[in-house]
């Protein structure tokens, strides 16, 4: 079956009971059991019908045999982190979530968990980083929040024995399916596309290996971070339109894109649809469109970029991505001030746009009228 249908279908049957065709939120913690030690539904961090739908469909989503969600993008990375042991060794891309590196060097570096962070955009770099001990090989593609974009096949020829995992939140599944070209684990903040519209926090990942998937779906019930019926719902609402959703997020974002590259309160745009991009040609191949993140930076500074950011009044001043509404932030003041006085940190005239599915028009003249504040 094709994207489109599987997004509307995958995991989901009329309601056993009613016909109801919108798989029912099942907001309970609890079952009923005909007997002891025999149900399949016994409790609620177990096993939920409308998580096992949801779960089912992303995996589909992702061309993989296992999905699960979890109850933040972050409940995600985390579970996956608890696959390596003391003294094991992670490469990680140099430019990730905030979030993602503070997970790294301020929680998993105290249980003896070694990282190196690498510029993934060159395998030769990768293949250097690569010790006895690396266990996992940590990919975003397109990176937030510098949208480097990672030849993720080339990557899983050189791997060796570590796991390739690939954070696809900014591509989503639409555009690029990690597992098909080598990867070992995919991982989502299902917060930001999947859901689509800014009102869940959530997170998913997605393995085909049987092994892999048994130890994840253990840690996920024994270590709890599980998402509660009604939230999983929306994701799987959200997924239905993710296709559409992402042709106009591509569209907009490119139009956008050439409308900064000619605006001269902006000294550089970021965007991998763009021929300027140093991975553009990666990206062509990769992905099948470029995706909704731009960034740029503000010929004025880092002063011009405050101001360029509180002056829009159609994009919103925020932090998250992949809404249906447009959000600009400044991340070195905003998502990345966990990477500051790291040698990650983000120049703080960037500015990061989310662009939304609204009329372009009106998003280029919001645009319009926050530069000329510059
Ligand atoms: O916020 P949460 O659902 O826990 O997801 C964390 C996360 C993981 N991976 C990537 C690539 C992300 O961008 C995020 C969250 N990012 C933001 C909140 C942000 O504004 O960049």
């Amino acid at each position: 079956m094709n994207f489109e249908t599987l997004a509307i279908h995958a995991g989901q049957t009329p309601d056993p009971t009613t016909g109801a065709v919108m798989t029912p939120i099942y907001q309970t913690s609890t079952y009923a059991q005909d007997s002891m030690g025999e149900a399949v539904y016994d409790y609620a961090r177990t096993i939920n019908p409308t998580r096992s739908a949801l779960q089912d469909c992303i995996a589909a989503l992702e061309g993989g045999a296992h999905g699960l969600a979890f109850s933040s993008g972050m409940a995600a990375a985390d579970t996956v982190l608890r696959l390596l042991k003391p003294g094991d060794h992670l490469v990680a891309s140099n430019d990730v979530y905030g979030g993602t590196f503070r997970i790294f060097t301020k929680v998993y570096a105290d249980y003896g968990l070694r990282f190196s962070f690498v510029e993934m955009s060159d395998p030769d770099a990768v293949r250097k980083a690569i010790q006895p001990d690396t266990r996992m090989v940590w990919v975003e593609s397109p990176t937030n929040p510098l949208l480097k974009v990672a030849d993720i096949a080339a990557i899983a020829g050189l791997k060796g024995a570590a796991r390739l995992a690939v954070d696809n939140t900014f591509a989503t599944p639409y555009l690029q399916q990690p597992l098909a070209l080598g990867a070992d684990i995919v991982v989502h903040s299902t917060t930001k596309y999947l859901n689509g519209h800014s009102d869940v926090v959530g997170g998913a990942v997605i393995v085909n290996d049987d092994e892999t998937f048994t130890r994840l779906k253990f840690l996920q019930n024994a270590v709890g971070a599980v998402p509660g019926p009604l939230d999983c719902f929306l994701v799987l609402r959200g997924l239905k339109t993710l296709p559409v959703r992402m042709e106009r997020h591509c569209a907009n974002a490119l139009a956008v894109a050439h409308f900064l590259e000619r605006h001269p309160a902006v000294a550089r745009v970021i965007y991998p649809g763009l021929a300027s991009h140093p991975q553009h040609h990666i990206a062509a191949r990769q992905m099948r469109q470029f995706g909704g993140m731009i960034s740029f930076i503000a010929a004025g500074g880092p002063e011009a970029a405050r101001r360029i950011a509180q002056a829009t009044r159609l994009f919103a001043l925020a932090e998250s991505l992949g809404g249906v509404e447009s959000l600009i932030e400044v991340p070195a003041a905003m998502t990345h001030m966990s990477v500051a006085d790291s040698p990650l940190a983000v120049d703080p005239a960037l500015i990061r746009l989310s662009v939304g599915i609204e009329n372009v028009d009106d998003l280029i003249a919001d645009l319009t009228h926050a530069l000329a504040q510059a």
